[in-house]
C-alpha cells in the first residue's frame, strides 16, 4: 500500500539526517576561487574530483536572485494544464506554446514517471518510493521546464555569468561548448521523484573515458535545497564507469545507503559530474526546490560524435552545429552585459571578435534564440 505525505516523510527522516551529516563532511563547498595562476584552485578540483559535485557558495545575488524566482514563478503561472494541452489553468496560451519542443513536462504530483521503466533509453531501472498526494493535490504538476534560454530572460542571463563561464572553462577548455539547459521543480508536497541514474550515454565504452567525458552540470539554487528535497548523489561513482542501478538499490531500496544529498542555500550552484550516480526523492517536506540547470561539455566529447538521444533517434554533431548551438554562450554573454553593464564579461574564445553577431537583440531573439534546444547535444 502506498505511504501517506506524512508516512513517507517519517520513514526518509533518518536517513535524511544522516545523509545531510555525511554531506556536510565531503569538503566540497565553498567560494569560486582560483589559484595564483588563474587555474581554479586545486581545492575545488580535487573535491569535485574525489566526489563528483561541488557545491560553489553565494554565486547568485539577491537581485538576480528575485528575477529568477519571478520568472520562474510566473512561468509555473502559465504552463498548460496538461502535456498534451497548449492551454494554462486560466485558458491562454500557454508558455512557450508556439515553440518546437514543449517547454514544460508535466507529471503526476509525488510520482516517478520514468524509474522503473524503458523511457528514457532505460537509464532510470529502479523506481522510487511514490506516496500517495494530499487529496487536494493537482492532478499534474511541473516537473521540468526546458528550453529556459528562450523562454526565461533571467536564466538566459545567468547562462552568461561570468564566475561559472570561468569555472566551465577550467574544468572542460576554453573551446568548451554547450549541453542543454532545464529548470527542475520541486514543489512542497507535490514535487515527484527522478529516478536513480547516469545522465551520460554515448562513451562508456569508449577507450579514453575518463571522469570528465560526458561533462557537467550547473544545478543554481533559488530557495534552500534540503536533504528532503535535494538531488542525491553516490559520490565517486562518476568514476567507476557504468554502474548497476539495480544492484546498488538490492539492499535498501531506494534509500542508497552511501549517498548524499546536494545541501545549498538559495544562491548557491552545483557542480554535479554527468557520469555520477544521482536521483531525487518525491518531496513530501514543506519546502520549494528549484534547480536552474546547465551543463557544458569538452568539445572532443561532442565533435564527430554519433548520438542516441533519449527519444531514440540517432544524430551526428558535426562542427556546423556544435558553433551553432555555441552562439547561445555568447548571446547570453551579451544578455547580461545589457543587464550588468559594470560586471567584467567573460570572453568565450571560440566566438571572439564576433561580438556583434551574436549580440541579444530581437533579431537574434528570433532567428536564434526562438528553438535553440533543437541543437541540444547530449551525450
Ligand atoms: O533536480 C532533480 O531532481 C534531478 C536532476 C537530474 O537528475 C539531472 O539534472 O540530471
Amino acid at each position: 500500500m502506498s505511504l501517506t505525505v506524512k508516512q513517507h516523510a517519517e520513514s526518509m527522516a533518518v536517513y535524511l539526517q544522516e545523509g545531510a551529516k555525511r554531506a556536510l563532511t565531503l569538503a566540497n563547498r565553498g567560494p569560486v576561487r582560483f589559484g595564483s595562476d588563474g587555474s581554479l584552485h586545486p581545492d575545488i578540483t580535487d573535491a569535485f574530483s574525489r566526489c563528483g559535485f561541488y557545491v560553489f557558495t553565494g554565486v547568485i545575488e539577491p537581485p538576480e536572485l528575485d528575477d529568477l524566482k519571478d520568472e520562474v514563478k510566473h512561468a509555473l503561472e502559465r504552463a498548460p494544464v496538461s502535456n498534451q494541452s497548449k492551454l494554462d489553468r486560466q485558458g491562454r496560451p500557454s508558455l512557450g506554446s508556439d515553440l518546437s519542443i514543449p517547454p514544460f513536462y508535466l507529471v503526476s504530483p509525488l510520482g516517478d514517471p520514468v524509474g522503473g521503466t524503458q523511457r528514457n533509453a532505460g537509464r532510470h531501472p529502479v523506481k522510487m518510493v511514490t506516496p500517495t498526494p494530499e487529496t487536494d493535490a493537482p492532478s499534474q504538476v511541473v516537473q521540468v521546464i526546458f528550453g529556459t534560454l528562450h523562454i526565461l530572460d533571467s536564466c538566459l542571463r545567468l547562462y552568461g555569468h561570468p564566475l561559472l563561464l570561468e569555472v566551465a572553462e577550467a574544468m572542460n577548455g576554453p573551446d568548451f561548448v554547450p549541453f542543454n539547459e532545464a529548470v527542475f521543480v520541486k514543489q512542497p508536497g507535490l514535487g515527484a521523484a527522478v529516478a536513480w541514474h547516469q545522465d551520460a550515454t554515448t562513451h562508456w565504452d569508449s577507450p579514453k573515458l575518463d571522469e570528465g567525458t560526458h561533462g557537467f552540470n550547473f544545478m543554481a539554487q533559488l530557495y534552500s535545497s534540503t536533504a528532503a528535497n535535494a538531488v542525491w548523489i553516490v559520490p565517486g561513482t562518476h568514476k567507476q564507469g557504468k554502474l548497476d542501478i539495480s544492484s546498488l538499490t538490492e539492499a535498501s531500496g531506494d534509500k542508497i545507503s552511501d549517498a548524499v544529498p546536494m545541501i545549498c542555500e538559495p544562491g548557491d550552484v552545483v557542480m554535479c559530474n554527468r557520469q555520477a550516480v544521482h536521483g531525487s526523492f518525491a518531496n513530501t517536506s514543506d519546502d520549494w526546490r528549484v534547480s536552474v540547470g546547465f551543463g557544458f561539455h569538452r568539445k572532443e566529447s561532442v565533435v564527430g560524435v554519433t548520438a542516441k538521444l533519449l527519444n531514440g533517434k540517432s544524430v551526428l554533431y558535426d562542427e556546423a552545429r556544435v558553433r551553432e548551438r555555441s552562439r547561445m554562450i555568447a548571446i547570453a554573454i551579451d544578455a547580461r552585459a545589457q543587464r550588468y553593464p559594470k560586471e567584467k564579461p567573460y570572453l568565450y574564445q571560440p566566438l571572439a571578435g564576433l561580438e556583434a553577431q551574436n549580440s541579444f537583440n530581437k533579431e537574434t531573439r528570433e532567428l536564434v534564440v526562438k528553438n535553440y534546444n533543437l541543437l541540444d547535444l547530449h551525450i
